[in-house]
């Protein structure tokens, strides 16, 4: 039975029924009684079946799943994603684009029949809190249990995103299935005009879990140029103060840069005894509307975390780790065969020996890392329900969101880039947000450790031409004028000429953000350089961490070298030239003109 009586919903549903031709159809409510089901019956598909999830321990880890994917299907593929709008011009040049009729019907044989002997599930799902104006509604229909229970950590799934909708026809239709996971044939294809995503022979997360980067990412912000809001790459936390306030920063990290870590960050021991708190609001996407005093709020449109296991341990991440312990999916980690938890590269220094490794071999996890194996993929993941976050925001579901005071962009830069500088103005700070650039890792597939350029962490994310992003960045700061939050960058990336990294970062970034916040309260002096306002060398807090960062360090990490930042000038117009404005992007002039005056301040 149907879930809703909406005609668009059902009319669309009947077509992809007609389309994919599966044996049965359910629609996903979302109750508890449901997921068990599909809970069980997941769990007990024959052990060599590529769909099989299997529970963890249920005494360590109560409700915990595991799931392992094709080994050609690890990461996300940019080099398969398209932006199918109706021009070429409307992709622009960050993204592969088709002819959207062309897509279709090359797609649209792909899935037919591709259901046949298998369930279609159709989920309804709200981003953002059902109640609130900034969220919005999509329905997935999938042939995966995978993506129905991923769904329901990540998104606030069931039948009341049904009922926000209402009739409406304000929803993104989402179709996706595994088929044959043939790599040769996966497509992840948004279709911005048509509110349209589909994806199609994978079953990893990233490229499947369509309410998070292929709807929250790039249809919202396709959504969000028309209807004048953003929807960013951005973490969203809040720092209360020791006087009660609560100051709300988003920052704008490529992948694998630390969001996560930010996002949860426990403060060292000086600003908890200070009275100072961290809370979570969002670990990767914020959806940012100007509210009714004039000011940006941001909601975190999702409800769950999907984050890199590898790297995260007690220490690292105490929160993430937390947040892991109850109703996760752990997707490509290592199984500890001796009590059925999990394992992974940095969550301790012991390996289990009775391992089986993320491609389902069983192994000496002590030999085999001990020969340079891994255990767990790189890009090995959780899905984490965001309510199991020790550090979560009391705001988390407000409706309304929370007043951004500081956008803060980054990205892994062994040099040039100091520790923080802050933006003279929001257009400046669209400029050091279209300049960010960062190594790559291993959460695309790809070479790793390139440098590449990654404007405003979003790069495989715009849903259009990366010129009209940037124009619409220009746009939102003249409207929200003098209540605009602040813009900063940070590094925590800096290296010394040994290579190794100079600030000590995780916990410590919280003397970054004491001196954002601070700026943004009025409260702190700044010197004003080249480049933009830097801390005081005394005014960055280094009490505790005085043996690791000297002064000399401290210099180090707030220099501002005119030789590095002239390569970095000639770079940054080399690509708005080639990469952008001759490929088909058209750069703003406003932006050209910060290259302009950067280089005359550098003298
Ligand atoms: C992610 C990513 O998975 O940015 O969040 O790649
Ligand atoms: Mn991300």
């Amino acid at each position: 039975m149907s879930l809703t009586n909406n005609a668009n919903v059902l009319k669309w549903v009947e077509e992809m029924i007609a389309l994919c031709k599966p044996d049965k159809v359910v629609w996903i409510d979302g109750s508890k009684e449901q997921l068990e089901e599909l809970k069980k019956e997941v769990t007990s598909l024959p052990d060599d079946d590529p769909n099989k999830m299997f529970y963890l321990n249920q005494e360590k880890l109560p409700g915990c799943l595991y799931h392992r994917t094709a080994v050609n299907d690890v990461a996300r593929v940019e080099d398969r994603t398209f932006i199918c709008s109706k021009t070429k011009e409307g992709a622009g040049p960050t993204n592969n684009w088709c002819d959207p009729q062309e897509m279709y019907a090359k797609l649209r044989p792909m899935y037919d029949g591709v259901m046949k002997g298998q369930t279609m599930y159709i989920i309804p799902y709200s981003m953002g809190p059902v109640a609130s104006p900034i969220s919005k509604v999509g329905v997935e229909i999938t042939d995966s249990i995978y993506v129905v229970l991923n769904m329901d950590i990540m998104t606030r799934m069931g039948k009341a995103a049904f009922d926000k909708l209402g009739d409406s026809n304000d929803f993104v239709r989402c179709l996706h299935s595994k088929a044959d996971v043939d790599p040769e044939k996966r497509y992840i294809v948004q279709f911005p005009e048509d509110n349209t995503i589909w994806s199609i022979n994978s079953a990893y997360g990233g490229n499947v879990i369509l309410s998070k980067k292929c709807f929250a990412l790039r249809i919202a912000s396709f959504q969000g140029k028309n209807e004048g809001w953003m929807a960013e790459h951005m973490l969203i936390l809040g720092v209360q103060k020791p006087d009660g306030e609560t100051k709300y920063i988003c920052a704008a990290f490529p992948s694998a840069c630390g969001k996560t870590n930010l996002a949860m960050l426990i403060p060292p021991e000086g600003y908890q005894k200070a009275g100072y708190k961290v809370f979570t609001v969002g670990d990767d996407i914020a959806w940012l509307k100007p509210g009714k005093d004039g000011r940006l709020y941001a909601i975190n449109p999702e409800n769950g975390f999907f984050g890199v296991a590898p790297g995260t341990n007690a220490k690292s991440n105490y929160n993430a780790l937390a947040s892991t312990m109850k109703n996760a999916i752990f997707t490509n980690v290592a199984i500890n065969n001796d009590d059925n938890t999990v394992w992974w590269e940095g969550l301790d220094k012991n390996p289990p020996e009775n391992a089986t490794e993320w491609k389902g071999s069983k192994v000496n996890g002590k030999e085999f890392t001990q020969a340079g194996e891994k255990l767990a993929h790189p890009n090995s993941r959780f899905t984490a329900p965001a309510v199991n976050c020790p550090c979560i925001s009391p705001e988390f579901d407000n409706p309304d969101g929370v007043p951004i005071s500081a956008i803060v962009f980054g990205g892994r830069r062994a040099s040039t880039t100091p520790l923080v500088y802050q933006s003279f103005d929001w257009t400046h700070g669209t400029y050091i947000g279209s300049a960010v650039s960062s190594e790559t890792t291993a959460a695309a597939t790809g070479a790793v450790g390139v440098l590449r350029h990654d404007p405003m962490a979003m790069k495989p994310f715009i849903g259009y031409n990366v010129g009209d992003y940037w124009a619409h960045w220009l746009e939102m700061g003249k409207k929200l004028g003098d209540k605009a939050p602040k813009i900063f960058n940070v590094n925590w990336f800096k290296q010394d000429e040994n290579g190794s990294f100079i600030w000590p970062g995780f916990g410590d970034n919280m003397r970054v953000l004491d001196w954002i916040i601070k700026r943004c309260d009025e409260t702190v002096d700044a010197d004003e350089t080249a480049i933009g306002y830097l801390p005081k060398k005394n005014d960055i807090n280094v009490e505790g961490i005085e043996d690791e960062v000297t002064p000399e360090i401290m210099d180090k990490l707030l220099n501002v070298d005119t030789d590095l930042w002239k390569k970095e000038i000639a770079e940054m117009r080399r690509y708005y030239d080639e990469d952008i404005a001759a490929k088909g992007g058209n750069v703003p002039a406003e932006l050209y003109a910060q290259l302009e005056n950067l280089e005359k301040r550098l003298g």
